[in-house]
């Protein structure tokens, strides 16, 4: 059994399997659903952020930012233990380890992380903010301003994945990637959980709307949306 502080909390049933401590938000099943495409091994831990697990000191100890997803390796790449955080490191390490996902084509790897990268830098934190402003304590906020700004950048990007989408089935064409991946979970609670289908005019994005049932109805993609689920 691996000595990291995480284990004093969230004890391992199977130590030398890969160990997933995730919660079924956008973030956190980008990894469940790479491990159940992937079909490594791996034991999930779920972390109960509404009750402040993630600020948790065992839990600080793998990943200081104090968010999930983050995983822990027992077999890292250079035979020694791997903890990691951020989900788009995670995709990009899962599917380096398995093999899948991501293009061994040079040209195709770096496409492929840009727009995992622009779903990191961009979809992410606007659809979060969108979320906040729209369905959680910033909704009652009388200032709409800061919803109005949130709503229509997440359009634009939405509309940028729809242009992306329009002649291709997934965002690297003919291959489902991690690129995919990073995104459903996203737009799922956009229109979702969310509550904000009107407010982006999601109904303009029938490109998108295609992708989206098509990447829900994958079997693993079921299963990863509740691997941490309660
Ligand atoms: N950039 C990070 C963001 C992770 C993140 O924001 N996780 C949220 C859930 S989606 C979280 O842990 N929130 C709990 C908290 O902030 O206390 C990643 O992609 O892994």
């Amino acid at each position: 059994m691996s000595e990291h502080p995480i284990f004093s909390r969230w004890p391992a049933s199977y130590p030398d399997r890969l160990q997933l401590f995730s919660a079924p938000t956008p973030n956190g099943v980008k990894a469940g659903i790479m491990l159940e495409e992937t079909g490594l091994p791996y034991e999930a831990h779920r972390i109960d952020i509404m009750a402040n697990e993630s600020h948790d000191p065992a839990f600080l100890a793998l990943n200081p930012n104090g968010k999930i997803p983050a995983i822990y390796d027992p077999d890292g790449p250079s035979g020694k233990p791997l903890a990691l955080f951020e989900s788009g490191v995670i995709l990009i390490y899962l599917a380096d380890k398995s093999g899948q996902f991501l293009s061994a084509d040079p040209n195709t790897r770096y496409e492929t992380i840009q727009w995992l990268m622009w779903q990191m830098g961009g979809v992410g934190p606007m659809f979060g903010q969108l979320g906040f402003f729209n369905k959680f304590a910033g909704k009652d906020y009388e200032d709409k301003r800061p919803r109005d700004r949130y709503a229509a950048e997440s359009a634009r990007l939405l509309g940028v994945l729809d242009a992306r989408l329009a002649e291709r089935e997934w965002v690297m064409g003919g291959d489902y990637s991690i690129a995919d991946i990073s995104l459903l979970g996203w737009v799922r609670n956009l229109i979702g959980f969310y509550e904000a289908r009107e407010i982006v005019g999601f109904d303009r994005f029938a490109n998108v709307q295609r992708w989206l049932d098509t990447g829900l109805a994958r079997p693993a993609v079921q299963r990863g949306l509740e691997v941490t689920a309660a």
